[in-house]
């Protein structure tokens, strides 16, 4: 290369550099909706065995060695895929609420709407669901219902509200009636305080525990600083939230006795909880959080624990920048280590445990659904620890929002483009 040429190369790839970073750092939205790896460190995957075959886009090592990017997984079993619906808007949450119907929510347009997996039908909208700010990341959320749902028809729903001062992750219940054609004396019982005037990072999942109250999530809402909400005990933002029915706190959660903390707080220091399920046999509760870029989390929640956001991750900032100097180990910090984490980012959303013996080896893998990846993750673990992954549906070019495992045991991903898809073991 001469002098010339080579100075020209120069300055060509220092503007493709700037332009890069622009890009990247241009919108928070890119938290999800960026496939802009132009930062990417140079590093590659060690030995192409791992679930992972892209390089890293940070420099920092994992606290122990099962912490990322585990070793690839095949499932043996033959099984078929479905199309159950296409059209549809982001279908953000799903809830099996009969044998082979879904509750779905539609997070833009605020429909619930009723999907039947045999019947490949879609219902009209139903009535009576609440008025949502849809701008953003907002919208309708999840949905779940009652544990005592054939009697109490009690549907509960998340959404992202408008209130004083911006808006906030909402929680609401109503009772479906009879003709499933509205749902009735829909009422607020939890807002996950305070306001703020953005419309990012409302996590938004629900689950019922075993005593009938509710876990809810939320997001710290994104921007720096309002971000740094996640670590204190007096705001909602990027907690797990323990709920009654009537939205009041559980009384044995853990700041109850804590006069300077809200009472609803069970877990903090989150980022933007995505994807909440039971462990099928250790009842433990594990939820899915977007990282930055890359540092998507996987942890197990306990009470009073405090996950680290935004001191250490991970991850770092869509510009490229370190987070707080680049701390990403947890524990000498003084939190909780992620079980799980990826780099490069996945973006995990909604995710589900398989609790079915249809396909055998699933059974107690956690699936999750990959917005930026593409992909739905299934994760093998052995005693907490993440020992395998497998990606599924990689071809199919969508973004899966949601994962839910039917009573039949077949496995339903909900997406971004609008399909509904159902993946069973073959034959059945
Ligand atoms: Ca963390």
């Amino acid at each position: 290369m001469t002098k010339v040429s080579w100075s020209r190369f120069l300055f060509f790839s220092m503007l493709i550099f700037i332009l890069s970073l622009a890009a990247c750092g241009n919108d928070e939205t890119s938290t999800e909706e960026s496939t802009d790896d132009s930062n990417a460190a140079t590093e590659q995957s060690a030995d192409g065995e791992s679930a992972e075959t892209e390089p890293k886009v940070t420099e920092f090592e994992p606290a122990f060695p099962e912490q990322t990017r585990a070793p690839a997984v095949v499932t043996e079993t033959e099984y078929d895929v479905e199309v159950i619906a296409e059209g549809l808007g982001v279908s953000w949450g799903m809830e099996e609420f009969e044998p082979n119907r879904l509750l779905v929510t539609q997070r833009d347009s605020a429909e619930l709407l009723i999907v039947n997996l045999n019947e490949f039908a879609v219902s009209e909208p139903i009535e009576g669901t609440p008025e949502v700010n849809s701008e953003g990341q907002g919208g309708l959320l999840d949905v779940a219902i009652a544990p005592d749902f054939d009697e109490s028809r009690l549907v509960f729903l998340t959404f992202s509200q408008d209130v004083e001062g911006g808006t906030l992750t909402a929680l609401g219940k109503g009772v479906l009636s009879e003709d499933e054609a509205s749902l009735e004396d829909f009422e607020v019982i939890f807002q996950a305080e305070p306001a703020y005037d953005g419309d990012l990072h409302y996590g938004g999942r629900i689950i019922f525990d075993e005593e009938g109250n509710l876990f809810l999530t939320t997001g710290e809402r994104s921007d720096d600083p309002i971000r740094e909400r996640a670590q204190d005990l007096d705001a909602y933002l990027g907690k797990v939230i323990h709920i009654t029915q009537d939205g009041e706190a559980v009384d044995t959660n853990p700041f109850i006795e804590d006069e300077d903390a809200l009472d609803g707080i069970y877990s903090y220091g989150h980022r933007n909880i995505q994807g909440v399920d039971f462990h099928p046999e250790t009842g433990d509760l594990w939820i899915v959080e977007f990282g930055p870029q890359a540092g998507d989390e996987l942890n197990i929640v306990e009470p009073g624990n405090n996950y680290g956001w935004p001191i250490v991750s991970y991850g770092i900032e869509y510009t490229g920048e370190l987070i707080n100097d680049g701390i990403s180990e947890h524990e000498a910090q003084g939190f909780i280590e992620p079980r799980y984490y990826w780099d490069p980012t996945s973006a995990p959303s909604g995710s589900s445990f398989y609790d079915n013996d249809a396909i055998p080896e699933w059974e107690n893998n956690l699936f999750i659904g990959g917005l930026v990846s593409s992909y739905i993750a299934r994760v093998v673990i052995e005693d907490d620890t993440i020992v395998g992954e497998e990606r599924l549906l990689t071809d199919e070019g969508e973004r899966f929002r949601d994962i839910l495992v039917t009573e039949d045991g077949a496995l339903i991903a909900a997406t971004d483009g609008g399909k509904i898809y159902k993946i069973s073991a073959a034959g059945e």
